[in-house]
């Protein structure tokens, strides 16, 4: 990865060499952390943080649910986050904040733990390749079912939720695949190892409810883009067969961005290439977030 020169760490920045913890820091053993991502892009009014509260916001709520008591507020975090992007002079990048119990006592009651708070930012181009985002990536179903909200708590971006994404991403890459897409409990489509998923059929752009999936803040981009070009849009459940005859897929989430599906488990999505719904979603999206259509400059939140 390409690093930088600190990390905001618990209220101050550090060297990003030195930005260490014990290897008996409870999150490492246990998994209980909440964490975000998040992007700022270079805009013609300088860089801007692609609606950095909402992500905060969900952060704080991720940690409510999981009854983690952080000292920070999110507006606090948000301060944080520009900081270290200033410190960094970076225009544009990725952001990870991340909440976790540290080190002190062992066994699973994690609370006696002091909760550290991170911000790290980096530079991190296109999540499944250049190629991707143009042409479109070929996907499989995992054999591993997403999990059911009384298993892990779905609304909630924990840490050791993601031990579910990495064995589906595992087994996709050592399948030959770029993404794994993960059915829920009942047998429905749900969302990507870090994305959530639209179709396209008959003109319709189509999304899995929320109940079972991320609530995604691109996600709701895409909702608001697409019918302010006339799409209307459908929250329902998607079959795994109905992936196959839909004219377009794609994944969306702040690292994957909008990225088109052109085949899903070796069947063609429509013509094997993005679609023109999915053309037009990724280019308002870019324009937007990149401060270009200023149709939506309440999402860019500039760092002062
Ligand atoms: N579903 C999942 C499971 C998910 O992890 C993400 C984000 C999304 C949907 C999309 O959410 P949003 O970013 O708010 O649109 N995944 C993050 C982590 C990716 C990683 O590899 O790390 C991300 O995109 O930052």
């Amino acid at each position: 990865m390409e690093t930088v020169k600190y990390i905001w760490m618990n209220g101050e920045l550090v060297k990003w060499e030195e930005a260490k913890v014990h290897v008996l820091t409870h999150t490492l053993h246990y998994g209980l952390g909440v964490f975000e991502g998040i992007r700022c892009y270079n805009t013609p009014k300088g860089p801007a943080v692609f609606r950095c509260r909402e992500h905060m916001n969900r952060l704080i709520n991720s940690a409510h649910i999981t009854r983690m008591e952080v000292e920070y507020t999110a507006e606090e975090l948000r301060a944080a986050t520009f900081e270290t992007i200033k410190a960094n002079n970076l225009k544009s990048c990725y952001i990870r904040p991340i909440l976790f119990y540290g080190y002190g006592s062992m066994g699973v009651y994690p609370k006696e733990n002091p909760i550290e708070a991170v911000i790290a930012c980096w530079p991190w181009g296109a999540y499944l390749g250049e190629e991707g985002m143009a042409k479109g990536i070929r996907c499989c179903t995992s054999s591993f079912t997403r999990h059911h909200v009384n298993i892990a708590m779905t609304k909630a971006k924990v840490c050791g939720n993601y031990v579910n994404s990495q064995l589906a991403k595992i087994e996709a890459i050592e399948n030959g695949f770029d993404e794994a897409l993960m059915l829920d409990v009942d047998g429905t489509v749900s969302e990507g190892t870090g994305e959530n998923l639209f179709i396209v059929r008959n003109g319709v752009l189509k999304t899995p409810p929320l109940s079972g999936v991320l609530e995604g803040i691109t996600r709701d981009c895409v909702i608001t883009l697409a019918e302010e070009i006339g799409v209307k849009v459908v929250e329902s459940n998607i079959t795994r067969d109905e992936l196959y005859i839909a004219d377009e897929v794609f994944l969306c989430g702040t690292a994957a961005e909008i990225t088109p599906v052109r085949e899903v488990d070796h069947r063609q999505i429509g013509p094997g290439k993005p679609g023109p719904i999915t053309q037009e979603i990724q280019k308002r999206f870019f324009a937007v977030v990149k401060g270009e259509d200023q149709s939506h400059e309440e999402w860019l939140d500039f760092v002062e």
